[in-house]
Formats: C-alpha cells, sequence, structure tokens
C-alpha cells in the first residue's frame, strides 16, 4: 500500500515555465521523471504580437514591455499542443508554475468575474482581451524606473534600510519602482487596476479562474514585503501608490495549494476537476528548486535570457550595493541569494551575429583558439543597461593589455572577452554577498555549450555539473507542484528533500584546470578596476 503523501508512479505533476521568450511544460511523473516537455516560442509561434525576443524595447532602450494577452494566447497554444500529442491530462495531480520575475500584470475591474466564469468552447484570449488596465506590462528588463527608486529609498531611510527589510536595494526592475512610474505617468490605468499581478501569480490566475496568491519568494523581488515578516512593508506601499494593499492580495507560502484547477481547463483540455494547483514561483526561485541546491556552497549559474548566479541561505545578509535576497520557494524559513545580468544570452547571440559566426559549434571553435586570460584583453558588453554593475545605458568597452581603450577586437579575441568577463563579474560580485561555490550546477539556455562551461569552470575554480534538464525553472515548477501536494496529502509540511529524495543526480561537464584558474585569480583585481572604468563611460554617456 502506498503511504499517504507519496506519489504514485502512475501520476503526473506540471510544471510551466513563462518566461522571457517563452512558455514551457515539463510533465514528471511520481517516480520524479521527466515524461513530456512542450514550448511556444512567442517571437515564432506568436507573430503577432511582434515582440523580439518575447519583449518590446522603447525607442529610449529603457522602457521594456511584453503584450500579457501574448502570454494568455501562449497558455492556450501550449494546452492545445499538449492535447494534440495526447498528452494524459487526467493523470496530472498536481500543476505549478514559474514566471519571468518583477513584471506587472494589471488587471481591471472586469476581469475578476471573466477569470471565474471562462467559456471553455471559447479561447482564452478572446474572453480576456478587455480584462487589462494596461495592455503593456513593464517586465525586468526595464530600466525606466530610477526617479522611484531613489524616492523609495529617500521615503525609507536609504538603500540600506531598504535592503534590510525587502532583501535589497531599490532597482529599476523591481515592481513596487515600476508600479509607482505607472501611477505617477498614467494614473487612470492604476485607478483601474482591480488587481496587480506578477507575471507568475498572472499565469497562476488563468488556471484557478480567480485571483491566485503573490508567492513570498517572487514576492521578494517588488522592494515592498519585508522578508523577514513575509508581509507588505506599510510605508513602501504608501510610498508607492494608495490602496495598493488591497490591489497586491495577501501573500503565500510558495508550498501551499491555492485551490483546483479552474473548470475551463478541466471541460477543454480533460484534466481532473481535483487536479491541485500549486501557488507560482518566480524563474530563479523554480530553479533553485529545479537544481535541489541545499547545502551551502552549491551554487547554480542560470544562463538564460538573463545570466543569474544563486544559492540558498540560512540567514540573509541584504547588501547596499548589489545582490538580493529572496525567501527560499521550497523551505519557508530559509532564503536564497542572487545576482543578475541583464546581458547574458542575447548579447551572446549579438556576438556570432556581429562576427557572422554562424553557429553555437563555431562560436564554441572560436572560443578555443585564444588562450585563457586572452593575453590581457578584457571587455565589458552592456548591450542593454547592465543590472551588476548597475550603469544608466548601454555601451561596449574594450581595453587592451595595457589597459587603453580599443575599438574593436578580432572576432576570436571578442568572443573569450565576453564570456570571460560574464564570468569573471559573477565571481566579482557573487563573493561581494557571500556566493562562494564549493562546485557550480548550470543550467539554462546556454549551458548546453561545453566550450563556455569550461570558461566557466575556470574563472572560479570549482567543477560544474548539469543535470540533463537544461529547463530548471520548468522542472522546479514540476518537483514544487509534487511537493506542494505531498504537503496537502501530509496536512503538514514536508521537508523538500524528503519529498525530492529520488530525484536524478546531476553529471560533471567541466573541471576546472589549474593553470587556467591561476591565469583568472591574476585578472581579478585589474578586472574590477576596469569594470569602474566601463561603467564610468556607460554612465557619461547615458
Ligand atoms: P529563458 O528561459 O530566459 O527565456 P533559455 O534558458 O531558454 O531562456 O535560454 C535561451 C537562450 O539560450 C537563447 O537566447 C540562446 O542564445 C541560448 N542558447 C541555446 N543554445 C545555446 C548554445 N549551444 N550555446 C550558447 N547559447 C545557447
Ligand atoms: C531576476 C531577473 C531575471 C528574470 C528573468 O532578478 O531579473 O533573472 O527573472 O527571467
Amino acid at each position: 500500500m502506498t503511504a499517504i503523501g507519496t506519489p504514485r508512479s502512475d501520476q503526473l505533476f506540471l510544471g510551466l515555465d513563462s518566461s522571457t521568450q517563452s512558455l514551457k511544460a515539463i510533465a514528471i511523473d511520481g517516480t520524479l521523471r521527466v515524461t513530456a516537455e512542450y514550448t511556444v516560442s512567442f517571437d515564432e509561434d506568436l507573430p503577432e504580437y511582434e515582440t523580439k525576443g518575447g519583449v518590446h524595447i522603447a525607442p529610449d532602450g529603457l522602457r521594456v514591455t511584453s503584450p500579457p494577452l501574448m502570454w494568455v494566447a501562449a497558455l492556450d497554444l501550449l494546452l492545445a499542443r499538449m492535447q494534440a500529442d495526447n498528452f494524459a491530462f487526467a493523470d496530472v495531480a498536481a500543476l505549478s508554475g514559474s514566471g519571468q520575475q518583477h513584471g506587472s500584470v494589471y488587471l481591471n475591474r472586469t476581469a475578476r468575474s471573466r477569470l471565474q466564469a471562462l467559456d471553455p468552447e471559447q479561447p482564452l484570449r478572446d474572453q480576456l482581451g478587455d480584462c487589462f488596465a494596461l495592455d503593456a506590462s513593464p517586465i525586468w528588463m526595464d530600466s525606466s524606473t530610477t526617479a522611484q527608486c531613489r524616492a523609495l529609498e529617500a521615503a525609507l531611510g536609504g538603500a540600506q534600510r531598504v535592503a534590510d527589510l525587502t532583501g535589497s536595494r531599490a532597482y529599476e526592475r523591481f515592481t513596487g519602482n515600476q508600479i509607482a512610474k505607472i501611477y505617477q505617468d498614467n494614473p487612470a490605468a492604476y485607478e483601474a487596476s482591480d488587481r496587480i499581478a506578477l507575471v507568475s501569480s498572472f499565469m497562476a490566475s488563468l488556471l484557478l479562474g480567480g485571483y491566485a496568491p503573490i508567492d513570498t519568494a517572487d514576492g521578494s523581488g517588488m522592494n515592498l514585503m519585508d522578508i523577514r515578516r513575509k508581509d507588505w512593508v506599510p510605508a513602501a506601499l504608501d510610498q508607492t501608490a494608495p490602496d495598493l494593499a488591497a490591489r497586491l492580495g495577501a501573500v503565500s507560502p510558495a508550498h501551499a495549494v491555492a485551490g483546483p484547477i479552474a473548470g475551463y481547463f478541466a471541460k477543454r483540455y480533460a484534466f481532473d476537476p481535483a487536479c491541485r494547483l500549486v501557488t507560482f514561483s518566480g524563474d530563479n526561485p523554480n530553479s533553485l528548486a529545479g537544481l535541489l541546491l541545499r547545502r551551502a556552497g552549491d551554487i547554480a549559474v542560470s544562463l538564460g535570457t538573463s545570466d543569474t548566479m544563486f544559492g540558498a541561505l540560512r540567514a540573509p545578509s541584504p547588501s547596499p550595493d548589489e545582490g538580493h535576497i529572496f525567501v527560499n520557494p521550497v523551505d519557508p524559513e530559509g532564503y536564497m541569494a542572487m545576482v543578475v545580468h541583464k546581458n547574458g544570452s542575447l548579447t551572446r547571440e549579438q556576438a556570432l551575429g556581429r562576427h557572422k559566426i554562424g553557429s553555437w559549434p563555431a562560436f564554441e571553435k572560436l572560443l578555443a583558439q585564444t588562450p585563457p586570460g586572452n593575453n590581457g584583453n578584457i571587455g565589458f558588453y552592456f548591450t542593454d543597461p547592465e543590472i551588476t554593475p548597475p550603469t544608466h545605458a548601454g555601451g561596449t568597452f574594450r581595453f587592451d593589455r595595457a589597459d587603453a581603450q580599443a575599438a574593436d577586437f578580432p572576432a576570436e579575441t571578442d568572443v573569450r572577452a565576453l564570456i570571460e568577463s560574464q564570468f569573471l563579474s559573477l565571481r566579482l560580485h557573487g563573493e561581494h554577498i557571500g556566493l562562494e561555490p564549493g562546485m557550480l550546477l548550470a543550467t539554462g539556455g546556454a549551458s548546453e555549450n561545453m566550450a563556455i562551461l569550461s570558461v566557466l569552470a575556470n574563472v572560479f575554480g570549482v567543477p560544474v555539473y548539469r543535470g540533463d534538464q537544461k529547463n530548471s525553472a520548468a522542472l522546479g515548477a514540476a518537483y514544487r507542484a509534487l511537493h506542494g501536494w505531498v504537503c496537502e496529502q501530509s496536512a503538514a509540511f514536508v521537508p523538500f528533500a524528503d519529498a525530492l529524495g529520488n530525484a536524478p543526480a546531476f553529471s560533471l561537464a567541466a573541471e576546472p584546470d589549474t593553470q587556467a584558474h591561476a591565469a583568472y585569480n591574476k585578472m581579478l583585481d585589474r578586472y574590477a578596476r576596469l569594470e569602474k572604468q566601463a561603467v564610468e563611460l556607460a554612465n557619461r554617456d547615458a
């Protein structure tokens, strides 16, 4: 007999990931084996929204938005593809999900009743088109709210105080500062908002058929939530916009079941009407779950649209200068620390295009043509205004071995300068917030690339491991669906590690070379000095 709270091998757990460029799904069975994967790419599959990389960038380069109705359309398209593939929706015991962090969705007063009465005969897009108070959702790439950030820090008593309370000093992309800007620039849209959701809680709301809560891990990316009390900070809400608490609703732990799936999905796709919907969370918190990061020193590097580095923490010590502390999505008493680069995969893709490299295998060959340390050549590739280190404008700055600025590098030097710079920056800034790896777990689209992983191992001087599944956010959402289901069945919080005891091990992808690592150790001080210079140059042009 199976014990209560132990999943059966014929039950499925579904994880969705609504990311910048795509909506993905991963299903696992009760033994944690991945049984199916699906993707909808926003640019290719929904060309009518005319996004590039899933987003619209305003001419000023600072305002970055996505149409929330595109995310709605993507959900029906993804589920229709699964249906065409005879996916066994009826076996899904629980589902959960992941969203790109910080993005906000403004739902008007029509939304609640529409969500509650969805007609299974009609696509979601046709029923929800008039439910938005704003048809362009600001997302994490937006950096247009510097004035609102400074105002929040001034109102709360400085950057350190904001960091101590909310886990991060005020950041442009953090949702509270985005909401403040919308209230100031477009008060009618704010006034018309009945609910302001994160991308994660918005996608969950569609599947729940009602407003789903913001979870405490993704809620930590708003500059509005007290990461210790796990509730809104009244002074931060007051500084942001009037009557905000009612528009945000209450926060929830990520492992909590928000309810059963909406009748729309049971009727249209034949989900079991009792299928549990476990609260959604942000993509980085979900990746932490997907990579099973438990011990101090187990650190992940996610190479997706953004590059991030993160690990679990027992006690938070937020910095007024850099990095973020979030509540841990699978341990309500724990935390996670993270640094973020905006210029990740898209900047690597631009190098591929700029030098007419043609393919990732050709990129790997080129990278192998130059030695670790790149003969002293260093570059800073802020294609878009960077998050770490923060810059107010984009710009590319190259320095030769004598620290003289160079207009360009040959392709093989440029490619190495880019990858080395991305990882030296993660090392430098990660160290500042206590992310000191004993090993690294690589994930995200670019973790396919062995030449890139080899530079990563050498910069940090630690082995790099990888799972079979590079979409750790969707996988983590599936793991969390199972975890939330187990907790509900057991009528108590069950430690994540106990629920996920059978998770597959990771395999070694790259080992550090001692000499190469020594070259990077030597380079780090000079890199830090040149980084300051590059930031000044970028800001001078802003
Ligand atoms: P996100 O979930 O943030 O939307 P993904 O983790 O799916 O992004 O990563 C997508 C990115 O992966 C693409 O933008 C692409 O540049 C990158 N990518 C895919 N394959 C490779 C490869 N072999 N080498 C380097 N980058 C790759
Ligand atoms: C995290 C961040 C990005 C997005 C991308 O703070 O801004 O990693 O979550 O999906």
